[in-house]
């Protein structure tokens, strides 16, 4: 299949010491000579030029990948240049005028995929990686994408093939008296391994899922009782806007906060309290929106107020399950930093002073504890999922099958867990697959 050579920024947006882009397609060595100063070599990083014309864009250094190998398996030029956000545009729509199209999302992977570099749980692996926010669902990306995914997969098909096979030669010689003779107890065991083996690696793969998941905190509470202060501590910026009157925070805000090796998103919102103010409102509202679509709720009480009847009311009507209740302004009350077990748990703080600061970072990395198994997981996706339990489903029903010497039924069902495995690792799969795939990835990727 003859592709049109693509090109793309593989770098962020922003300035930066160096930029990336990356083009790739047939024959683009000889397409793109008359740009660079030097000719560039197989595998070798050129020092060269960039013209457009007689322009001189910038000078970059260049590799040339022949195909096959490369990243998609086609030639491939990585030019690396300054990181000026305008050198990269010049760049590339100099390469457009050369008959090099700007890429779509994802467009590298596929036709990594298509050229047989990459499988399609790897390649969902690559989006996986670039994406990870911890440590774990790096490692986790990284199982995925070296393959360990794959061979557990391949491993319980073939299982499965096996058995199908035992049980499709008894129902293809019936009346035969050298017919193969079924031996149900063996069967029966060999599901039962399948089904054990499926069963630990969707618990790994459930695992995996969970660390593919941004966790989100919406920081909720009064007005004034600190929330910007709070997390303007945290984020050790002065990212939202503090000041001493009521009703400051109009919007909720979201920011990104790393907690050691973990990336969460906290989410400034704006005081919560009857009031009048149509903006105030509209506030409050999206506050409530933030609290139900975050994963965990941070209450914060002002501790020289403390914990009203209205706040309480307030956390029970609005079914608030996964909350913590944290006192700030502990410097005016002279409490101890602290964490007092309960549930909920309280820690008492100071966004002023920082004191107790470092709890809250116990807290938020405690509640993402999981089993330190990262060498098993893999950095699943519901696809993968709803694939492993289908299967399980089937495989599950045929074990009652055996005994009742339905074997036709019995052979359709294995059939139907094999298939429903098997497509995981997407042997054949539809357009719009490959579009939901290929589409979540990054432009340059
Ligand atoms: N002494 C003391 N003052 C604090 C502390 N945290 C916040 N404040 C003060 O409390 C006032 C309100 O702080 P903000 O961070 O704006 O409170 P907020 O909850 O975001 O308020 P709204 O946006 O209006 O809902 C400011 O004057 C802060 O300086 C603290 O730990 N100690
Ligand atoms: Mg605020």
């Amino acid at each position: 299949m003859i592709n049109e050579a693509i090109c793309a920024i593989a770098t962020p947006p922003g300035t930066s010491a160096l930029g990336i882009i990356r083009v790739s397609g047939s024959n683009i060595k000889k397409l793109l000579s008359p740009i660079f100063s030097k000719r560039l070599k197989d595998r070798a990083a050129i020092l060269t030029d960039i013209y457009d014309g007689s322009e001189l864009i910038d000078n970059v250094i260049s590799i040339y990948y022949a195909s096959p190998r490369s990243y998609t398996g086609e030639d491939i030029i990585e030019i690396i240049c300054h990181g000026n956000q305008i050198i990269l545009n010049t760049i590339i729509q100099l390469l457009n005028k050369c008959g090099v199209r700007t890429a779509e999302p994802g467009e590298f992977t596929k036709r990594a995929f298509f050229n047989n570099k990459l499988s399609l749980v790897q390649a969902e692996a690559v989006a996986d990686l670039i994406s990870a926010s911890n440590k774990k669902a790096l490692t986790a990306a990284n199982n995925s994408l070296s393959g360990k995914f794959l061979n557990e997969i391949n491993s319980i098909c073939e299982d499965i093939l096996r058995i199908r096979s035992e049980v499709e030669s008894i129902i293809n010689f019936p009346e035969d008296d050298d017919a193969p003779i079924l031996n149900q107890k063996k069967l029966l065991k060999n599901i039962v391994n399948i089904l054990s083996n499926l069963e630990s690696l969707i618990n790994n793969s459930e695992q995996g899922m969970a660390l593919n998941v941004r966790p989100s905190y919406a920081v909720i509470g009064k007005p004034n009782s600190g929330k910007s202060s709070f997390i303007n501590n945290l984020l050790r910026t002065d990212a939202s806007i503090v000041t001493s009157k009521k009703g400051t925070t109009r919007d909720s805000i979201t920011y990104e906060l790393t907690v050691d090796d973990m990336v969460i998103n906290i989410i400034d919102t704006a005081g919560i309290h009857a009031t009048d103010d149509e903006i105030e409102r509209e506030g409050i509202s999206r506050s409530l929106k933030s609290a139900s679509s975050s994963d965990n709720i941070i209450y914060l009480i002002d501790d020289t107020v403390g914990l009203t009847l209205e706040d309480q009311a307030f956390i029970k009507d609005n079914n608030f399950s996964n909350y913590i209740l944290v006192f700030n302004k502990i410097d005016l009350t002279k409490n101890s930093p602290e964490i007092v077990t309960g549930a909920p748990r309280s820690v008492y703080v100071s966004a002023k002073t920082g004191d107790g600061m470092n709890l809250i970072k116990e807290v938020i990395k405690d509640s993402y504890q999981c089993a330190d198994t990262s060498e098993n997981i893999f950095l699943a996706r519901n696809r993968h999922l709803q694939h492993l339990r289908d299967g399980q489903a089937y495989l599950f029903n045929s074990k009652h099958l055996i005994n009742e010497d339905a074997f036709d039924l019995l052979a359709e069902d294995l059939r139907l867990a094999h298939l429903a495995i098997s497509a995981i690792i997407g042997q054949n799969p539809t357009e719009d697959l490959l579009n939901e795939i290929f589409t979540s990835f990054c432009i340059g990727k």
